[in-house]
């Protein structure tokens, strides 16, 4: 596969994170500031974020990605050299607005890539996910290559996606980079219309005090990964040398895989009394079309990926925060 020279953004180059009002773009935005500085890194959003951190802490421009002429005017005008891309409608919500969904994770991609190469732009950041896989891919260890198939609009919008960056990479020598993240767990904000979520949610109510109803079946085994570890592979694969680089779609990343029960179980090393009941809903058909566990063998060769969050040392942490967070 070719290669290209392009090398990571280094101190004082700008980067600009669309969609950093988001769960991922949040501490991601917060990650990069401080490693870049806050004035180089510049948030964006199609709406003001809830969290005052990321507009106050740096530069911040309200932005729709859908709009390429608004798009490009906040690329001439900050010039970055590093593009993080992560707006996008997850697998719930856009099994419930197909339409909506596909135009915002494809249309949304097709402005970046060709703003990135319109106007300069070296590297750009896409994540994909684990909806890439279906019902016919192996379950457990799911390799890098084998049955995609995916059946839900989010799954096809990020396996299209992704053979799109590889033809810009191959066609255009962008530099793109992407990973196939499993269910994101932070602390710091909320998912939105995702089918992992639960992993989020069940960790406030514990610290709350209240039962948790879970919206998929107790033993519903889904690759998820704490939040440290996602950004740290961000980074790292962001980090990595191009030419050292052989997946240009994009990686599997694993870190743990656990079900439900599994969560209240370790959840119940803190709060004995934790009480969860089941009623699964129609997140319950995505949650089984996926991977159960994922092979990242090939990322672990690539850039050196070792994810260091198991389910417990993830539980102790997040209860650990939650309980400081508490008013
Ligand atoms: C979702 O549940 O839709 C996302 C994902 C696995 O990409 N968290």
């Amino acid at each position: 596969m070719e290669t290209t020279s392009r090398t990571a953004a280094t101190a004082a180059d700008t980067i600009l994170v669309i969609g950093a009002g988001g769960q991922l773009g949040l501490e991601l935005t917060h990650e990069l500031r401080q490693l870049y500085g806050a004035s180089n890194v510049v948030a964006a959003d199609v709406r003001e974020p809830k969290n005052d951190e990321v507009q106050q802490a740096g530069p911040f421009e309200l932005l729709d990605v859908l709009d390429k002429p608004r798009l490009e005017d906040v690329i001439r005008h900050y010039k970055p050299k590093q593009v993080y891309h992560l707006a996008a409608l997850l697998s719930a919500t856009a099994e419930k607005n197909p339409k909506f969904g596909w135009q915002l994770n494809m249309d949304g991609l097709f402005n970046v890539l060709d703003a990135a190469i319109d106007l300069g732009v070296q590297q750009v950041y896409w994540p994909s996910s684990i909806a890439v896989f279906g019902p016919d891919t192996p379950r457990h260890n799911t390799p890098q290559l084998t049955v995609m198939n995916p059946n839900t609009v989010y799954g096809i919008s990020k396996l299209a996606g992704e053979q799109w960056c590889e033809w810009y990479f191959r066609k255009h020598k962008l530099d793109v980079r992407s990973l196939r993240y499993p269910g994101l767990i932070g602390y710091k904000s909320l998912p939105g219309g995702g089918t992992t979520d639960y992993a989020v949610d069940i960790y406030h109510k514990a610290v709350a005090g209240q039962p948790y109803e879970c919206f998929l079946k107790a033993d519903t085994y889904l690759p998820m990964m704490y939040m440290p570890d996602a950004l740290q592979a961000t980074l790292d694969l962001m980090h990595a040398p191009a030419d050292g680089l052989t997946v240009r779609s994009s990686y599997n990343l694993g870190a743990m895989s656990f079900s439900p029960e599994e969560v209240a179980t370790s959840i119940r090393r803190h709060y004995p009394d934790f009480h969860i009941s089941y009623q699964p809903d129609s997140r319950q058909q995505i949650a089984d079309s996926w991977p159960a566990s994922i092979d990242d063998a090939q990322a672990r060769k690539d850039w050196g990926w070792q994810p260091q969050f198991d389910l417990n040392k993830m539980t102790d942490d997040m209860l650990l925060h939650l309980r400081l967070r508490q008013p």
